[in-house]
């Protein structure tokens, strides 16, 4: 078939480097920039077989998310804008590996086993983050898609949510929104304008605030968007690639495991900051108070947030319907805790990785995932955003009722519902903020994080380490399990879980407990046991 000689002819101008092996991880295949123009290649070819079989059009996003600038990496978008199907994520993974004399083979053991139809039409979406390796892999993927003879559309440097988006809108032929990214701020934007165009007398304080765009794609973006809202909100933009680093002491995932401010960012006491990652779709916010301590609201502060607001305009509508939040075992105990006894809303705890928090927040009328470092956002179920549509214009509707139905109507129409997304997440949480009349502090006064440490485990080979129960409990190597509950056993309120990232090569670990000090023991401790009994390499964990 000339579909296949093609394919051997281009393939070989992105040759893969003999016996290197890598796995479609948490997010996608990340990894050195340097390795990874045959695996952009091949996902270019693997996107177009996916668009045959959905007869959807698909998207590949170019980026690394949240590591650092010398990484890159490709996420795969599916036909709702929902990460691809795990299904897929082998045959990315079979692809991927295959020796450059045995691709075909492998391409051809995927179109028969999903009896693809190859003269069906492909259209693929390809998105770019700003890192210099970016310009040159996104070729390689429409490289990729050419040669199977499908139709691309190269949209340049988009975060990953508006990738993700774009796939939405145009698979809904429009009815999720239009598929341009002026579209996107419009849509978004408007919601904004809307919900927050009912209160009155907000100062210039408090439509005020920082954003850390992690000298990325994010920056880029808010920059374009702010003229959209420009008498709405006020957005101080640091760290916007002009002169720092891409993640280099900065942006979402540095202030969540750091718990401190980025560099390169300069503000008050007490003033309303957040940070984006590296293809903006994460966030956290944070502000630091006159004593010059600092106070992070990461994603499970936020969930809280959503809900809180979620559920009392749902009473405010007379809605019945059924909220839960879903999170992952990073989740800080207290907001778990808040959310089940104080809240009384369901909680669901899931593997880490959004697809799996999406995939559990489907379950519910309205399902609010966050993962703790900041991404997630909210889905409407179909009969629930039927239900607030209907009482929204129905005429016999009460004037309390029918505000809450139009506040809910736009608080759907502000989220980003395909996956998260740290400009919708911004709009949604100022938006809250300002119809609540509530500031940073009171929000972060909702309930009290326990002292919580991340750290990370060099080990020779990650995958020694095997986990159970949500990722909460690791079944091997020997021992590890045991010795994990026998520290934890010593701290009050303590909890510690091991877990191999899915897009980094380290083990991480996570521990809390009732005080920082006890949390910085166990952590240490809990690593020093990785260390010993998964293979660890270079020196031992150093006490913090
Ligand atoms: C990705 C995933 C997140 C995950 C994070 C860290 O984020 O989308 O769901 O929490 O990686 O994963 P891991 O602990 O397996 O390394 P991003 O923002 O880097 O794409």
């Amino acid at each position: 078939m000339a579909q296949f000689q093609e394919v051997s002819k281009q393939s070989s101008l992105h040759p893969k480097p003999a016996g290197l092996v890598l796995q479609y991880g948490t997010a996608g295949f990340r990894t050195n920039a340097k390795h990874l123009d045959h695996i952009m290649f091949r996902m270019g070819l693997l996107a177009t077989l996916r668009s045959k079989k959905t007869k959807a059009t698909i998207g590949v996003m170019v980026t690394a998310s949240h590591n650092p600038e010398e990484d890159n990496g490709v996420k795969l978008v599916d036909p709702m804008g929902e990460m691809v199907t795990p299904a897929w994520e082998g045959y990315a993974t079979q692809l991927a590996n295959a020796e450059q004399e045995d691709l075909l083979t492998a391409l051809k053991d995927v179109i028969e086993k999903e009896a693809i139809n190859m003269s069906q039409e492909a259209n693929v979406f390809v998105g770019k983050d700003t890192r210099s390796s970016s310009a040159s892999l996104s070729q390689a993927v429409l490289d990729g898609v050419s040669a199977l003879g499908g139709h691309s559309k190269d949209y340049g440097l988009l975060t990953t949510p508006q990738l993700h988006y774009m796939v939405c809108c145009q698979n809904t032929q429009g009815k999720y929104g239009e598929a341009t990214v002026d579209g996107y701020y419009n849509k978004l934007c408007q919601a904004f304008i809307q919900l927050t165009k009912s209160v009155s007398n907000r100062t210039d304080d408090q439509k005020h605030l920082y954003v850390d765009g992690a000298n990325g794609i994010g920056a880029l973006k808010v920059h374009e968007m702010e003229r959209h809202v420009k008498r709405e909100l006020q957005i101080s933009l640091f760290n916007d690639g002009t002169k720092g680093k891409l993640n280099y002491e900065c942006g979402a995932d540095f202030v969540k495991v750091q718990q401190e401010p980025p560099t390169g960012i300069e503000t008050n006491a007490g003033e309303r900051c957040c940070s984006f990652d590296g293809d903006a779709d994460r966030i956290v916010f944070y502000y630091t108070d006159p004593e010059g301590q600092f106070h992070l609201l990461d994603g499970d502060k936020i969930a809280t947030l959503i809900s809180t607001f979620l559920k009392e305009t749902l009473t405010q509508a007379g809605l019945d319907l059924k909220i839960a939040v879903v999170q992952t075992a990073y989740a800080n105990g207290s907001s778990t805790h808040y959310l089940e006894d104080t809240m009384k809303v369901i909680v669901r705890c899931t593997k880490t990785g959004v697809k799996h928090l999406h995939h559990a927040a489907q379950e519910f009328d309205i399902g609010v995932y966050f993962e703790a470092n900041g991404h997630g956002t909210v889905l409407f179920s179909k009969e629930a955003e039927e239900k607030i549509q209907q009482l929204a214009k129905n005429p016999n509707t009460d004037d309390q009722r029918k505000r809450a139905a139009l506040l809910l109507q736009n608080t759907i129409n502000v989220i980003n519902q395909t996956v998260g997304d740290a400009i919708s997440d911004m709009l949604l949480i100022e938006a809250i903020l300002a119809i609540k009349g509530m500031t940073i502090q009171q929000w972060d006064a909702i309930y009290t994080d326990l002292p919580n440490r991340q750290l990370k485990v060099k080990v020779a080979d990650r995958r020694v380490i095997d986990t159970t129960d949500a990722e909460r409990r690791a079944v091997s190597p020997a021992g590890l399990q045991e010795t994990i509950d026998s520290l934890v056993k010593k701290y009050r309120l303590a909890r510690s879980f091991v877990r191999p990232s899915g897009t980094e090569d380290v083990v991480r670990v996570y521990a809390e407990a009732e005080t920082q000090e006890s949390t910085d023991t166990l952590a240490h401790e809990v690593s020093l046991a990785v260390y010993r009994l998964a293979g660890g390499v270079g020196d031992e964990p150093k006490p913090l």
